[in-house]
């Protein structure tokens, strides 16, 4: 075990040297700093820990070692990971499609129902009569299709040839045709493979026009076979130049605190604008804040944070040359739980640092004075970067137990790669409740002896209340994605 420590110790240290001498030169745009690597509190955090089984360096689509993580402590940390390291190209897989999945324009036909070609056998079919019919598969989410198989009936000696187009949708509503005119082999009643360019896709829909005997379509089994896509699940970026991609705003003075800008913006035409002044307080005893908010279990693509999701976060920040420390905090991007105390993660500007604060695991005391077994801030900057563009990737799986996983890469306008700061596995990213009353009582979900709630998102500012100056920010892009590259692909 000793031997193990010495050896991923020094595996961490050759690992950061090699980062100073081969990272991305932060120097480059402010000389006199040295490069942000970890900070004095997560160094000792790091220090605290028994090092053992690297954390995986690969960008999240990849991230089996981490949960792989074998040394049984509490949490394991590496910092200073350079990223935008190249991933493993993902190889298609057959996606899960429940048989309720399967609808059809068709009359039904007894026995030969569409769910029949979702199960696995090549005995039992679906049957369409007309030229025209189809039968649609609604895969749940999206993902990159890169080809269907399609096994279809053919009784003894027919020696039928079907005819048919492949359709693809992303809302069931419009479609585009990825097979024009498509024909089985004659005779063959094993699946056949019909391949198109890669396109990303919710619902693939199998048009039919008969076959050489008579108008019907009759298909023993449609396999879709492609890998999770590489568009984010939720886009926020403010390119409807209003507030309409989100669901809520938190301000006094919607109008005076939170615009939609053209100048700065990060991606596209529009950012966000973001006001807190003194006094900007909503309920008596919290802070002052401006935000805008993705809180309904599911909303426009959006669904609360669950125990067990597994997501990638992206966005930019840009905080002006004129910024001056806000009180005590200054929240900008925090996931909340359905309680009323401090939210599990929150990202935050205090002094002259960003960082991350976790509040999560078991929760003691009152609303007020709560306590949590986990309870750690980490330096991501202590540069705030004012003037330039900031963009943050955030990978979270949420645990309430010892099983989360926090991933954290960062990068400042000019630069062209990502640079991962810190992750962390093992280590709870929910608050886990014996104490009911501190929840919101339609929101318990059930884990082991206690409980937990999903979270949702509050981005903009959020500041301790009592300061006399006003605080500007600006965001832009934030998304949500299944993959590091789902959201890495929406930065400029
Ligand atoms: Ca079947
Ligand atoms: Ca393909
Ligand atoms: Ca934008």
């Amino acid at each position: 075990m000793k031997f193990l420590y010495l050896k991923m110790f020094l595996r961490v240290v050759a690992v950061s040297i090699l980062i100073f001498i081969c990272g991305e030169n932060i120097n480059k745009l402010k000389s006199s700093e040295s490069l942000p690597l970890v900070s004095p509190k997560a160094v000792g955090f790091f220090k605290k820990l028994t090092v053992a089984g690297a954390v995986s360096s690969a960008p999240g689509d990849s991230g089996q070692g981490i949960e792989n993580s074998t040394d049984g402590n509490p949490a394991t940390y590496q910092s200073g990971k350079s990223d935008d390291q190249k991933t493993t190209p993902v190889t298609a897989s057959k996606i899960s499609i429940l048989g309720g999945y399967a609808t059809t324009d068709a009359a039904p036909d007894g026995n030969n129902v569409p769910a029949n070609v979702l199960d696995g056998n090549l005995n039992s079919y679906w049957r369409g009569n007309g030229v025209g019919k189809w039968i649609n598969l609604n895969m749940d989410a999206e993902y990159d299709i890169d080809y269907v198989k399609l096994a279809f009936y053919n009784p003894r000696n027919a020696r039928r040839t079907y005819k048919f187009d492949i359709e693809v949708s992303l809302d069931s509503l419009t479609w585009i045709t990825v097979v024009s005119n498509g024909y089985s082999s004659p005779n063959n009643t094993a699946l056949e493979t019909f391949d198109f360019t890669d396109i990303t896709a919710k619902y693939v829909r199998v048009v039919g026009y008969g076959n050489t005997v008579n108008d019907w379509n009759s298909y023993r089994e449609i396999e879709i076979w492609g890998k999770p896509t590489h568009r984010p699940q939720v886009i926020s970026d403010w390119e409807s130049g209003d507030f309409s991609q989100w669901q809520g705003i938190r301000a006094t003075d919607t109008a005076a605190q939170l615009s939609v800008v053209t100048t700065p913006v990060r991606q596209g035409k529009y950012a966000a604008k973001f006001v807190v002044r003194p006094h900007d307080t909503l309920a008596r005893f919290s802070g002052e804040r401006c935000e805008i908010s993705h809180y309904s279990d599911i909303w426009n693509g959006y669904t609360q944070e669950a125990p067990d999701d597994d997501y990638y976060y992206g966005w930019s920040t840009y905080i002006p040359t004129d910024w001056t420390n806000p009180q005590l905090y200054g929240i900008f991007m925090q996931w909340h739980s359905r309680t009323s105390i401090n939210p599990p993660i929150a990202f935050n500007i205090g002094g002259d640092s960003i960082g991350v604060s976790f509040r999560t695991g078991i929760v003691g005391g009152v609303v007020g004075a709560a306590t949590y077994t986990y309870k750690n801030y980490f330096v991501i900057s202590r540069d705030l970067y004012k003037g330039l563009w900031q963009d943050f990737i955030v990978r979270v799986k949420f645990r309430p137990d010892d099983t989360g996983i926090v991933q954290v890469w960062h990068r400042v306008e000019g630069q062209s790669r990502f640079r991962q700061i810190f992750s962390l596995a093992n280590i709870p990213t929910l608050q886990y409740f014996s104490n009911l009353s501190l929840i919101d009582s339609r929101a318990e979900i059930s884990i082991g002896s206690r409980y937990t709630t999903k979270c949702y998102i509050q981005h903009g500012l959020y500041r301790d209340k009592g300061g006399s100056n006003t605080n500007t920010i600006y965001h832009d892009n934030w998304t949500r994605g299944a993959s590091y590259s789902a959201v890495r692909s929406t930065f400029p």
